[in-house]
C-alpha cells in the first residue's frame, strides 16, 4: 500500500448551501486516444445526445450529473439511497501531459478505445501506466469501455480481443456506442458501483480509526481528501 492509496474527492460541501442536497461529490475522468469518442460518450450520458461532428477536445472540459445510488442489500440490512453528484472531467486524448495533473484528484477512470481503431486498442497499455503513475492509487477503479459498438461492420477489434485484454488488467468491460446510447449509462453506473462498494467499506471501518487519522464525518457524509472544488474542507483517508 503507497501513501496514494487513498480515495480522494469523496465529499460533501459544507460551506455553501446550494451545495447540500447531495450526499457525495464523485469524480471520474475519462482516458484515452484523440477521437475514440470520450467527449461523445459524457454527452450522451449527461444529454442524450449525440453530435457527429468531431470537435476535438482541448485542454479539460467537464460534465455533470446528480444520480441516485441504492446500495445492494447484501447483507440483509436495509442502507439508504445516497445522492451523488457526478463530476465528469474530460480530458483530451492529444495532451497528456496537461492533463495528468488531474489523474489524482479523479475517483474512478473511464478508459476508452474505438473497436474500429486498432491503435486506440494497442495505447490502453500506455493510458494504464499513466494511471498507474498518477491516480490516487497504484490500483484505481477503471472501467474500459469499447465505444462506437454501432460501427459493427468496421470493427477491428473483435469483443473476444477486448474481453481478454480487459481481463488481463482486472478490468471491467463494456462495449458502449456514444451514437446510439447503448450501454453509456451502464458504464457509468457500474463505475460508480465500484467506487461506492469501495467506499463504504471506508465508511464501515472509520470507527477503527484513532483520532490522529485523517477521515471525518458531518453529519451522514464522509468527507475524505481535499480536492480543487474550493467548497469543501480537507481530510485524507489512507485506506
Ligand atoms: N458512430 C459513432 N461515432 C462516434 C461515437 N463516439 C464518437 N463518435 C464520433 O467520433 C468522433 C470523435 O468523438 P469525440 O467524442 O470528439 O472524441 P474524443 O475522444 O473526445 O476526442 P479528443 O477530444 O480529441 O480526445 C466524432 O466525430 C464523434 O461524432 C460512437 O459511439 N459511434
Ligand atoms: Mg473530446
Amino acid at each position: 500500500m503507497t501513501t496514494r492509496n487513498h480515495l480522494p474527492n469523496i465529499a460533501s460541501p459544507t460551506t455553501t448551501a446550494s451545495a447540500t442536497d447531495y450526499d457525495y461529490l464523485i469524480k471520474f475522468l475519462t482516458l484515452g486516444d484523440s477521437g475514440v469518442g470520450k467527449t461523445s460518450f459524457l454527452f450522451q450520458y449527461t444529454d442524450g445526445e449525440f453530435n457527429p461532428r468531431f470537435i476535438s477536445t482541448v485542454g479539460i472540459d467537464f460534465k455533470e450529473k446528480r444520480v441516485v445510488y441504492r446500495p445492494q442489500n447484501l447483507d440483509g440490512i436495509m442502507k439508504r439511497s445516497q445522492r451523488i453528484h457526478l463530476q465528469l472531467w474530460d480530458t483530451a486524448g492529444q495532451e497528456r501531459s496537461l492533463t495528468t495533473a488531474f489523474f489524482r484528484d479523479a475517483m474512478g477512470f473511464i478508459l476508452m478505445f474505438d473497436i474500429t481503431n486498432e491503435q486506440s486498442f494497442v495505447n490502453i497499455r500506455n493510458w494504464l501506466e499513466q494511471l498507474k503513475t498518477h491516480a490516487y492509487s497504484e490500483d484505481p477503479d477503471v472501467i474500459l469501455c469499447g465505444n462506437k459498438a454501432d460501427l459493427y461492420e468496421k470493427r477491428v477489434i473483435s469483443e473476444e480481443r477486448a474481453r481478454q485484454e480487459a481481463e488481463k488488467y482486472g478490468l471491467p468491460y463494456i462495449e458502449t456506442s456514444a451514437a446510439t446510447g447503448q450501454n453509456v449509462s451502464r458504464a457509468i453506473e457500474t463505475l460508480l458501483e465500484m467506487i461506492m462498494v469501495r467506499m463504504n467499506k471506508v465508511v464501515e471501518s472509520r470507527n477503527h480509526l484513532t483520532s490522529g487519522d485523517h477521515i471525518t464525518k458531518s453529519g451522514s457524509n464522509l468527507k475524505l481528501n481535499g480536492n480543487a472544488m474550493g467548497n469543501q474542507r480537507t481530510s485524507r483517508c489512507n485506506c
